[in-house]
């Protein structure tokens, strides 16, 4: 009988060993959850990836993008398009992401490829700009402050990026799709004959305003590079060094399928610049934004077409840090009462250095805790 018993004990500690082993590795995804917003600009694969039907609204428009996305990695996702500059995607995991000092922590995926000929870096970069943000208020909605990642153009290109620029589009049916930006420029989406659907995201409001940054133009033409049997124009969309969506292949070896690029397309949470373009000091992510970074079409019809961020997908680079980082800073989480107002680096909640502390929760230290 006593052994039975032992056996019965063993038997049970087993069981709750793996079910914690089992709640650590299968029970979060490493890919995104779901989509909370798809806003694409005008373009000419939009209401085709996803497909548009009579009567979407945007939830439904939603619905499909989780078929292509949610769960998925980038080889077995479905793109969905972005649009012309400024149409975005939002979405999430099924925990939040920790900052580690140093590394990157989610990866982007996209479409980008190397061109063939070797002449440039990249060749078919379309640079989403990502964004991240904290879910504060712990509403489990985006509705919280969003900080952008400051990526290579900052450095590489100053003073050729445009912050604080916006772009209004109008319907057009079944016409060339006209905008304006704040900057005294207008400019079209061309229709192609390629795709022959509405260029106009028909489940969203005429006089779309998108605002964000916008990053230099990266096309090129090398026609003259390239044996004109081979093709009669070859355009380039040089690549961006790091900090982007569909900016750098998903694969640094075609041939591997798990020669994953994490580097090339790798986001480090560290690289989160406020309005002022000013760092801040994020923990954790919840909730994630890709928008098309580039206002830009081929000058050859026919040929590219606006440049359009393609979203193939995002992953936890290092899921099993962020759920042990959540499980220490929920345990981590202590009633500190005077000692915090001398001690240093003390953030708040949205990730800025904190000078006056009221009550409420703060971070230090990587972990939280209650100011009384
Ligand atoms: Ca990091
Ligand atoms: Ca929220
Ligand atoms: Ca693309």
């Amino acid at each position: 009988m006593k052994k039975i018993l032992l056996l019965l004990i063993l038997a049970i500690a087993t069981i709750n060993a793996s079910a914690q082993r089992m709640d650590d590795v299968t029970e979060h995804s490493k890919y995104i959850q779901a989509v909370d917003e798809y806003r694409p600009a005008p373009g000419q694969h939009v209401n085709d990836v996803p497909e548009y039907e009579a009567g979407d609204t945007e939830a439904d428009m939603i619905r499909k993008c989780n078929e292509n996305l949610a769960g998925l990695g980038p080889i077995q996702s479905h793109v969905v398009a972005l649009g012309g500059w400024g149409g975005y995607i939002t979405f999430h995991f099924d925990h939040s992401i920790v900052n580690i000092p140093g590394q990157r922590d989610f990866a982007v995926w996209g479409n980008a490829y190397q061109e063939m000929q070797n002449l440039v870096f990249g060749g078919m970069n379309e640079a989403g700009i990502v964004m991240v943000s904290k879910d504060v208020n712990g509403n489990g909605k985006p509705d919280d402050p969003w900080y952008e990642i400051s990526g290579s153009c900052d450095v590489d290109s100053a003073g050729k990026v445009i912050y604080g620029y916006e772009v209004t589009y109008r319907q057009n049916p079944m016409g060339d799709i006209p905008w304006t930006d704040n900057q005294g420029n207008s400019g079209t989406i061309d229709r192609n004959h390629y795709h022959t659907q509405e260029y106009y995201p028909q489940w969203l409001p005429d006089n779309l305003t998108f605002k964000g940054t916008r990053l230099p133009d990266n096309m090129y033409n090398l026609s003259d590079k390239v044996d004109a049997n081979w093709s009669p124009y070859y355009y380039v969309l040089i690549g961006f060094k790091y900090g982007y969506a569909d900016n750098l292949p998903n694969f640094t070896d075609n041939a591997d399928a798990t020669s994953f690029n994490y580097e090339g397309c790798g986001i480090d949470i560290s690289w989160a610049v406020d309005e002022n373009r000013q760092p801040v000091n994020l923990d954790f992510i919840d909730f994630v934004r890709v928008y098309t970074g580039l206002n830009q079409k081929c000058p050859q019809p026919e040929w590219w077409g606006e440049t359009s961020t393609e979203f193939a997908g995002a992953e936890d680079i290092h899921l099993d840090a962020s759920i042990e980082a959540i499980k220490s800073s929920i345990s981590g989480i202590r009633a500190i009462e005077s000692e915090v107002q001398t001690a240093p680096s003390v953030y708040d909640l949205q990730g800025r250095r904190a000078s006056q502390l009221k009550k409420g929760i703060y971070i230090q230290n990587r972990k939280k805790y209650i100011q009384k």
